[in-house]
């Protein structure tokens, strides 16, 4: 059997999608049976992708219409957006009130920070335009498109704890993010009240966090619970707009709340069966500090991943490797067992941790992990 008898597309479909079929029927008519299945599959999801799109055109041209028939927007203004829902946006006018914005036709993905321009309408509001960004933090989506997190940030908060466990990668991930995008990190370890003393549980965190103390990165301590280390955090994130980002249970709206008297978030206990966060909080929301400043409150992840990139940018995104770079023996150096490597000659001379040399290698394999894997996918 031929692919075109079948996977003849029902009488309803678009004339765009008849005229696909048939270029691809006629230009390979005889196919195997795997190839048939996949063809068809894709003409499914393509067909679907159709029918979402022309949804959302059919739905902006009735708000076009909406706002014409109202007989006019208010005047423009600039916003700022407190939260993003996909299809709308809560945004906080100049003066200080919150409403419900929709999306024109064809602006870029807009996120929590970014400042807009919008205009009343007789529901709320209607966003009409993404002001320019000073920053933006995003993250690969499981397909390996970037998803914007969090826009006009000037610090990242990187919130690591001892429950759940604390992964040095993840850390060194979120810091690399920080120090490729231009966006001062800082390290907070939550939860110091639930050190255990256990042998050697309390040197392990204390020489973690000396290694971050040693490269120059600023490392606090904060207990939610003991009320610990909050007062050094207010002074740290006053005048700026932070966001805290972490594994998801590490605490992030607990000190939200903790900061925040009167704000509730809700936050969740770490599952009794796997010991890891509940995704508690499922959408980033700005919140403005009594104290002064910003915080975001991001959703937490089980792993972060870093968007794909050479690894040579990788090395960047470690600050201690930068007067080093350039420095090895052969030019394609990779750090690892080349006579003549500048990394692993400053591990020798203590210059620099192994750890950190050992969670770049780690890193590294794990983007080319992700990028071979992207290749492989239909
Ligand atoms: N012992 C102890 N528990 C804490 C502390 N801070 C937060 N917790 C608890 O940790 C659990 C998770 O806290 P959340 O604030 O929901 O964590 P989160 O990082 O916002 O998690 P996601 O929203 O899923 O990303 C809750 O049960 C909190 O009560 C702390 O300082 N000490
Ligand atoms: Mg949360
Ligand atoms: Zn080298």
């Amino acid at each position: 059997m031929t692919w075109s008898t079948t996977s003849t597309p029902p009488t309803t479909v678009s004339p765009k999608i008849d005229d696909a079929t048939a270029t691809a029927a006629t230009s390979q008519p005889l196919k195997m049976a795997g190839r048939k299945l996949n063809r068809r599959q894709q003409w499914r999801i393509e067909k679907i992708q159709d029918e979402r799109r022309a949804r959302l055109e059919r739905k902006q041209v009735q708000l076009e219409q909406r706002l014409h028939d109202e007989g006019g927007l208010g005047a423009e203004q600039t916003g700022l957006v407190i939260a993003s829902f996909g299809a709308s946006l809560e945004v906080e006018a100049s003066d200080g009130a919150r409403l419900r914005c929709q999306l024109r036709q064809n602006l870029p993905l807009i996120v929590v920070g970014d400042r807009v321009v919008w205009q009343t309408t007789q529901e709320g509001g209607v966003v009409t335009a993404l002001l320019e960004r000073r920053s933006l933090l995003a993250r690969p989506d499981s397909h390996g498109a970037l998803r914007g997190l969090a826009a006009n940030l000037d610090q990242i908060i990187v919130v690591a704890a001892p429950a759940p466990a604390y992964s040095t990668e993840l850390i060194d991930q979120y810091l690399a993010a920080a120090e490729l995008t231009g966006i001062t990190p800082l390290l907070l370890f939550n939860k110091i009240d639930l050190i255990g003393k256990g042998e050697g549980e309390r040197e392990g965190v204390e020489r973690l966090l000396q290694r971050y103390r040693d490269i120059g990165y600023r490392v606090l301590t904060a207990s939610t619970r003991l009320s610990h280390g909050l007062d050094a955090l207010v002074a740290e994130l006053r005048d700026h707009t932070s966001v805290f980002v972490g594994q998801s249970g590490v605490g992030k709206s607990s000190l939200g709340n903790a900061l925040m008297p009167g704000v509730d978030i809700a936050v969740q206990a770490l599952s009794a069966q796997s010991g890891l966060g509940q995704h508690t909080t499922s959408t980033a929301r700005l919140y403005h500090l009594p104290q002064g400043g910003s915080v975001i409150d991001s959703p937490g992840v089980r792993e972060f991943r870093l968007w794909p990139m050479s690894e040579a940018t990788l090395a960047e995104g470690f600050r201690e490797f930068h007067p080093l770079l350039g420095h090895c023996k052969f030019r394609d150096c990779k750090h690892q067992r080349e006579p003549g490597c500048a990394l692993k000659g400053a591990v020798e001379a203590g210059v620099i941790s192994a750890e950190r040399l050992r969670s770049y290698h780690k890193i590294a394999a794990q983007l080319k992990e992700f990028a071979a894997d992207a290749q492989g996918r239909p």
